[in-house]
């Protein structure tokens, strides 16, 4: 089923043209509200009026995360405080968070965008459906929340953690749809096996999963473990929340852009030059509906790949390859650029394993040393004896490492640890620990 049929099955020069339309709107209101974006403006030489076609976005200066950092809280704010309806923030760890605000109009748009997001990924009006991402400054709660409201669906606001409840009442409602974080749905799965209830009997049969980077093996684990599709959702709060991308249950390949209301380019990172569809780059989006907070050019710090072939699942929409990880959590070992989902993929291949993992960086002398480390299943433990010291554990190590190498090209140092010791996510998992600056002793 699709939702909005006129937008999501545009051709494509038709869909320009809205763009076009709704850019020249967004640049008109952003330069006569915000200084920050009018200054930028005219320190490029370039006005508004100057845009003739989608492509000369390409002339618009970028914004960057810390410009959001510098004009924290309200700064960049294209109203009247008094006529922002609702204000969320990034989930950011480090200092403040970066602040975003929405209209009243632009919480309706979201809601539909993320009303047909839950179409895409399986979902139907009169659904029950289990959200299970935090409610807070978090866009993911209450962003999942109004679009299944919009649906028409009946939504359950359990929020993240308290998983036994989750499941007990997984198991009274009989939702059809969750939402989560990938790695907090593992821990659900892995938890209602630890109660004695098997996953796969439930009555879910879609999961509306992102806000972290996954990997198709760890999709593979959620979509046997539990028996449903799994769907990727992506977004993030400088944009708007989860709907700027989601993939369709019919593909699973590629997540389809609301493109009536995103303009998406790839841009080479060091350069910031614009690359063709299918170049690995850094995600850029601009916002085109949105009035309390436009975005124009925002870098993301997302690395993805475009893609315009159409799918067939009948929507004509720019389609995104799934987030291989954020700039930040690159791992340079050794020259080699590695994600975690890389290392993720590996890892996952290996039954006795569990799926949760975490890279530590520390210093040695003047090199950088990672450390992965991982935790056998329950049922290795019992089923080799003296598993510690065993021969079987020393296999592992060493073909878990070779296929490291084979995969990435890089070799590992492997902490390998028993069931149940590593840290398990109630919300976006800490994949990279850095160790590099704290103190030792
Ligand atoms: O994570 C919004 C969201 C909520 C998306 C629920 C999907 C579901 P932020 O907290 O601002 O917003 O974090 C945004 O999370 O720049 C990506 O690095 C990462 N991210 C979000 N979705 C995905 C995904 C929400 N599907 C940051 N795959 C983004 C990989 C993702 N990374």
């Amino acid at each position: 089923m699709i939702f909005n049929v006129e937008m999501e099955t545009m051709p494509h020069d038709q869909m320009r043209e809205l763009q076009l339309q709704r850019l020249k709107e967004t640049l008109q209101h952003a330069y006569q509200q915000v200084l920050f974006y009018r200054e930028a403006m005219d320190q490029a030489g370039i006005h508004p009026k100057d845009i003739m076609s989608v492509d000369d976005i390409a002339k618009l200066p970028f914004l960057q995360k810390k410009d959001l950092r510098d004009h924290y809280p309200f700064g960049l704010f294209a109203v009247e405080r008094s006529k922002v309806a609702r204000i969320h923030g990034s989930s950011g760890t480090k200092g403040k968070p970066t602040i975003v605000g929405y209209t009243k109009e632009d919480l309706d748009n979201w809601a539909e965008i993320v009303a047909r997001a839950i179409c895409c990924a399986g979902g139907k009006p009169g659904d029950l459906f289990h959200n299970a991402y935090g409610y807070g400054l978090f866009t993911g709660g209450l962003g999942l929340h109004n679009g299944v409201e919009h649906l028409g669906a009946t939504v359950v606001p359990v929020s993240g953690g308290n998983t036994s409840r989750q499941i007990t009442l997984i198991q009274d409602f009989a939702p059809r749809g969750i939402a989560s974080t990938p790695s907090y749905l593992l821990n659900i799965i892995e938890t209602m096996r630890k109660e004695g209830i098997d996953p796969s009997k439930t009555s879910l049969e879609y999961g509306v999963l992102g806000a972290e980077p996954w990997s198709e093996e760890m999709r593979q684990q959620i979509e046997e473990g539990l028996g449903i599709k799994a769907v990727d959702i992506y977004g993030l709060s400088e944009v708007m929340g989860p709907g700027v991308s989601i993939e369709c249950a019919e593909a699973q390949d590629g997540l389809h852009i609301a493109e009536d209301h995103f303009i998406a380019e790839v841009v080479d990172r060091h350069t910031g030059k614009v690359l063709p569809y299918g170049e690995i780059g850094e995600l850029v989006f601009t916002s085109l509906t949105k009035k309390a907070f436009p975005v124009i050019r925002y870098r993301t710090g997302d690395i993805a790949s475009l893609h315009s072939e159409t799918c067939c699942c009948g929507r004509t929409t720019l389609r995104m390859s799934r987030i291989k990880g954020r700039v930040d959590d690159m791992l340079i070992i050794r020259g080699v650029n590695v994600f975690p989902t890389e290392i993720e993929s590996t890892l996952l291949q290996f039954t006795e394993l569990s799926p949760h993992y975490q890279v530590e960086i520390m210093r040695e002398g003047s090199l950088d040393r990672f450390e992965v480390h991982v935790e056998v299943t329950r049922s290795f433990m019992e089923q080799v004896p003296n598993w510690e010291t065993s021969d079987t554990l020393a296999l592992l190590k060493s073909a878990i490492c070779l296929q490291m190498k084979e995969n990435l090209g890089v070799s590992i140092h492997l902490q390998i640890h028993a069931a149940d010791v590593l840290p398990r996510s109630e919300g976006k998992a800490i994949r990279v620990v850095d160790k590099r600056n704290s103190v030792q002793v």
